[in-house]
Order: structure tokens, then C-alpha cells, then sequence
């Protein structure tokens, strides 16, 4: 197992469109499990293989209370929308920043496991807007580009005002 590196927005790799996964093989098994170590250490709820420079599409979740109930999803394809809804969204590709964005309320997900078989799940609350935010990962958005340009201009300059204080 081993810690991967988190790509911080406005990091122009986050705009990459990753690419199906064709073959479920000991790297991807090794890649979706450096990728959940990676999402528990960051405490974070979801990550995409996107956020750790790999360009596939891979996503882990785990939005259970007690951290014991980890989601693969490879090549994630939302089938089914309902509903809208705002949630206040934060991403570990965007440290500090917190904004409300409106998404569907309810999705049926198909994807593969981590057994590389096909499964089908309907998804609302938290898991709803998590699957959401991460597939946006896989085609290379990052939750800030919901929001006005205004709002993302000041992300961008706050963003750069922590970065200068941490040289
Ligand atoms: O940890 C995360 N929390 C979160 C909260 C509200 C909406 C989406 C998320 S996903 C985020 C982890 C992350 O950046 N995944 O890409
Ligand atoms: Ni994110």
C-alpha cells in the first residue's frame, strides 16, 4: 500500500478526460487500493483516480460514518437522474474552499467492481452528490467550474495567495 499525491486545482492535469478501463488487473488492484489508503489518510469521502494523476476511470468512495464501507467503481455511468438539489461541496483538489452546487437528487449508477463485475446502484443523499462530483473528476471538471466566473476568480486568487505564504 502507499500514500499517492492529491493534484491541487488550478492544476491544468485536473482537466485531463481519463479513459475506460479495459482490463481489471493486479496494477488497477493495486491502483484502487493506494487510492482508498490515500482518500481515508486525506479524510475525504470520494477520490478519482484523476486527482492522483492517473487517467483512467476509476473512482473510491466511502461516505459511511464509520469509515467501513469502501465503493469501487470502475468505468461509472450514470443511467438514471432525478430531482435537484444544492449541496455545499468541498474537494480535496481544492483545499478550504466550500461552495453550494445544484445536482440531480437521485442517480442509478452502473459500474464495475473491484471483482471487475458489473453492478447497478441507486444512490441519494450524500452518495448521490459524491458520485456526481467524482464522475466530473473522471471528465476532467473540478466542482469550482459550477460556480460563477466571479466566485472562481476569487478561489483562483485566494488559492494563489495561500500558495505564495507557503513558499
Ligand atoms: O471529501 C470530499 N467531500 C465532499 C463533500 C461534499 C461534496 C463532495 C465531496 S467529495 C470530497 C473528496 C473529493 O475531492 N473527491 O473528489
Ligand atoms: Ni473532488
Amino acid at each position: 500500500m502507499a500514500l499517492l499525491n492529491i493534484l491541487h486545482y488550478p492544476d491544468e492535469r485536473l482537466h485531463i478526460v481519463a479513459k475506460p478501463v479495459t482490463e481489471v488487473d493486479d496494477s488497477l488492484l493495486t491502483l484502487i487500493d493506494d487510492m482508498l489508503e490515500t482518500m481515508y489518510e486525506a479524510h475525504g469521502i470520494g477520490l478519482a483516480a484523476t486527482q492522483v494523476n492517473v487517467h483512467k476511470r476509476v473512482v473510491v468512495i466511502d461516505v459511511s460514518e464509520d469509515k467501513t464501507g469502501p465503493l469501487v467503481m470502475i468505468n461509472p455511468k450514470i443511467t438514471h437522474r432525478d430531482g435537484e438539489r444544492e449541496y455545499e461541496e468541498g474537494c480535496l483538489s481544492v483545499p478550504g474552499i466550500y461552495d453550494k452546487v445544484k445536482r440531480a437528487d437521485r442517480v442509478t449508477l452502473e459500474a464495475l467492481g473491484r471483482d471487475g463485475k458489473p453492478y447497478t446502484l441507486d444512490a441519494d443523499d450524500l452518495l448521490a452528490i459524491c458520485i456526481q462530483h467524482e464522475i466530473d473528476h473522471l471528465d476532467g471538471k473540478v466542482f469550482v467550474e459550477h460556480l460563477s466566473r466571479l466566485k472562481q476568480d476569487r478561489i483562483l486568487k485566494k488559492l494563489k495567495k495561500q500558495h505564495q505564504k507557503n513558499l
